[in-house]
């Protein structure tokens, strides 16, 4: 450890630990579920960090939540209902919001904490939350999923931490099951999955899983988040039996003026072209992912 840095130090990247400079730390506190920290860093603006494992920083966020976010909602023509699970700090959500034909965003977080203290350091992220379309629950995901009606959301977007922790169910099985079951034929979904640099074992299991239980389509695609282990981060999209859904070919196109409107800031990172392309794995990912 070196003094006046922060260490991202993990048992889900061993060997390894990305640091930042520290400026200043900002909050600390302990939550039911986790110990949520906030500092200034010197080089990526300031930092959320829960249980020491990162969740965002200021300047490379976008790269993120735009992702999460734009690949699903791209790839459906006219998404309505959309649920977030985690994702308090509504970055997620502010970018859901930029969709015009989304009439009703719920979100699912289980820490309040994480809710609060976004609003206080991240204003720019927290803005998500000043959407009229948006219903904040706090509580537990997977309870939440189990008491949605079938076939309720277009879209969920699941927003998750690391599986050591609260969000260790949002990577099994039954979890996807009530996703499946919560979506409208033809609807999708994206979940947080990880690195091909550290999980391959973590991502065959999501992709197994996700096989059996989503009858439409099923693709991994990535995205560069350098305050990430690895500086890589990739999602699971897939998609319920119904009008197919082609990933990798966007039909829902947002990297226009008109769809970012003037109160919100543009779009940093997402574009069609970074769309499509963030399905292109590498050699050692493609082998395992489509021998699934
Ligand atoms: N958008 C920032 C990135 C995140 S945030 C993940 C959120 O998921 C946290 O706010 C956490 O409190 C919430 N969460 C964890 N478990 C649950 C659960 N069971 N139900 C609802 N919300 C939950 C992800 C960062 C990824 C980091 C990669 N190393």
């Amino acid at each position: 450890v070196i003094p006046g840095w922060f260490s991202e130090i993990s048992p889900m990247w061993p060997g390894e630990a990305h640091s930042l400079k520290v400026e200043k730390i900002l909050f600390q506190g302990k939550s039911d579920y986790q110990n949520v920290m906030v500092f200034q860093s010197s080089t990526y603006g300031k930092v959320l960090v829960l249980d020491g494992v990162i969740q965002l920083t200021e300047r490379d966020e976008c790269a993120y939540q735009e992702m999460i976010t734009h690949l699903p909602l791209c790839s459906i023509p006219n998404p309505k209902k959309v649920l977030v699970i985690g994702g308090g700090d509504g970055g997620v959500l502010r970018e859901v919001s930029r969709h015009s034909s989304v009439e009703q965003i719920d979100i699912c977080e289980i820490d309040k904490m994480v809710v609060d203290v976004s609003k206080q350091f991240f204003p720019d992220v927290a803005v998500g939350y000043e959407d009229p379309r948006v219903n904040l629950h706090i509580g537990d995901g997977v309870a939440f999923l189990k008491a949605v009606p079938e076939g309720t959301y277009d879209a969920v977007i699941v927003d998750s931490s690391d599986p050591i922790g609260p969000a260790q169910e949002l990577f099994e099985k039954p979890f996807f099951e009530s996703v499946a079951k919560a979506l409208r034929p033809g609807g999708v979904v994206c979940t947080q999955a990880e690195s091909i640099w550290l999980h391959m074992h973590i991502i065959e299991d999501i992709v197994a899983n996700c096989r059996q239980i989503f009858k439409g389509s099923v693709n991994y695609a990535w995205t560069t988040v350098p305050t990430y282990p690895s500086g890589v981060i990739g999602f699971m999209l897939c998609s319920t039996e119904g009008p197919s859904v082609d990933f990798k070919h966007p039909v829902n196109p947002i990297d226009t003026d008109e769809n970012c409107s003037k109160s919100k800031r543009p779009l940093r990172f997402y574009n069609s072209e970074i769309h499509s392309a963030a399905f292109c794995l590498p050699s050692f990912a493609k082998k395992v992912i489509e021998a699934k």
